[in-house]
């Protein structure tokens, strides 16, 4: 009988499962397995950090759809009929329903689904950060530029394949209101009734239950009427929270402050782009100014807020574009911070030649730094373990430089113009990735723009 190494046995078990990436670092004896995947026909793609190489293994199973080897099968399944009919009840009933569109949403490719049921029902809407796109953000539905407001007074809310998690306040007072009816629908048995006794409880796969929905609701349809109180306030609160950012991006002071970054990168992404993103800022406030139109384009930090995913979601995104021709960019927007948790992986990128386009919006800190005279006068009054404040890094770190070092493209951005012209080079950029280390002001930072923008 033909001898086979253990290495063999693995890498032909895995393939024999439709694996088609691998992730990993290797070493002795790791090496074996690497290359014996390689030999079944396994793209593996040598990473710098292990943990890394699992973000980037993550992203291709949410992107692909493909279900992990290991996992049981999901209870894919219809809710029981009771329960539909109860949810509509309750759906009917309410005076100001919103409802939240989650990652389980795009996971199950609801979209279509989803779509005809904020259509047919006429009903406002909210994406998670990665529940972005099932319906586009620019849907006249979409209510996330009034997303605490609605998240306020709405009396009853439909969540899809969204969680109670801190990303939702868990569901609770004060940024909900204690009279919320929820209905809930979720895949998993365990998230039903998770900090919140819901009023109805939709156990199922989104897809199938919405369906399910919309075919009760064709028995006797019903909308949700346009002239109400409900979507005065809404709209008004969205076209001052509008009126607020467009202030803060029109200011021309330098150095520029967020809102200016994002409002010019908005301009010029593709709508079709992949974005992945994470930081504190800048992944909140680029989440609100950056949109998406199309369902799993977004990746992010997600439920755990987790720093140092972002690059290796990019390389997972960038490899399955590279494999499907679908001529999609994918843009990674970085916090300063969040870019240094992988920032290695940028030899990654240069070494597989993935053409990803890196936005570090550079504040020279964790939520907020301090600017170069500032550092220097710290660095004049004595130990800087003991005087500078935890949240700061070295001003005007040239994180460009980083990506110059391998072969990609660096660029450093200090004004409008220098963003919109590196941003247009490097989406023009095919063949190598590109950096673009966007200086911005370290006190730049929601609060402060808020309350500048309010006076
Ligand atoms: C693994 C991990 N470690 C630490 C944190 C704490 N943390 C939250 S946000 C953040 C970085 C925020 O700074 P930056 O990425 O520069 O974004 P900014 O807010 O400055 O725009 C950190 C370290 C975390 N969320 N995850
Ligand atoms: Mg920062």
């Amino acid at each position: 009988m033909e001898e086979r190494t253990g290495a063999q046995l693995i890498a032909e078990a895995l393939r024999a499962q439709n694996v088609e990436y691998m992730f990993g670092i290797v070493g002795v004896p790791v090496i074996e397995v690497a290359m014996a995947a390689q030999t079944a026909g396994i793209k593996y793609v040598g990473m710098r950090n292990e943990q890394a190489a699992c973000y980037a293994a993550s992203a291709i199973g949410y992107l692909t759809g493909r279900t992990v080897s290991c996992c049981p099968p999901p209870p894919v399944g219809l809710a029981q009929y009771n329960a539909i009919a109860g949810a509509i009840s309750v759906l009917k009933q309410a005076e100001r329903p919103l409802i939240i569109i989650g990652k389980g949403a795009a996971y199950s490719r609801a979209e279509a689904e989803i779509l005809q049921l904020v259509e047919s029902c006429e009903l406002p809407f909210l994406p998670t950060p990665m529940g972005k796109g099932v319906v586009p953000d620019d849907h006249p539905n979409c209510v996330a530029a009034a997303r605490s407001r609605a998240l306020l007074q709405a009396d009853v809310v439909v969540l899809l394949g969204a969680r109670l998690n801190w990303i939702l306040h868990f569901g609770f007072p004060p940024r909900f209101s204690p009279q919320v009816k929820i209905i809930q629908v979720d895949l998993c048995a365990e998230e039903l009734g998770n900090n919140m006794r819901p009023a109805a409880a939709l156990l199922g796969d989104i897809r199938a239950v919405v369906s399910q929905l919309l075919e009760e609701l064709q028995k006797k349809p019903w909308k949700y009427p346009a002239n109400t109180e409900w979507w005065k306030t809404l709209k008004d609160k969205m076209a001052s929270n509008a009126k607020m950012s467009k202030a803060m991006a029109l200011q021309p002071a330098l150095p520029m402050n967020y809102y200016t970054a994002f409002h010019h990168i908005s301009q010029l992404l593709p709508k079709d782009c992949i974005i992945v993103s994470e930081g504190a800022n800048t992944m909140d406030i680029g989440r609100t100014m950056l949109l998406n139109s199309l369902p799993r384009h977004r990746l992010d930090a997600g439920t755990f807020g987790t720093m140092g995913v972002g690059l290796g979601f990019a390389i997972a995104a960038a490899l399955l574009e590279k494999t499907q021709g679908s001529g999609q960019r994918v843009v990674c927007v970085e916090g300063d911070s969040a870019f240094g948790f992988s920032g290695m992986e940028v030899e990654t990128m240069c070494r597989y030649k993935l053409p990803v386009v890196i936005i570090v919006i550079n504040n020279n800190g964790i939520y907020s730094g301090v600017d170069t005279d500032t550092w220097r006068e710290m660095e004049k009054m004595g130990d800087l373990t003991n005087i500078a404040p935890p949240v700061t890094l070295l001003p005007d770190a040239r994180y460009d430089e980083v990506m110059r070092a391998f072969g990609g493209k660096g660029y450093l951005v200090q004004t409008p113009e220098e963003l919109r012209s590196a941003l247009q080079e490097s989406l023009a950029d095919w063949d190598r990735p590109s950096l673009l280390n966007v200086l911005i002001d370290p006190a730049s930072d929601r609060k402060q723009q808020v309350s500048l923008s309010v006076e």
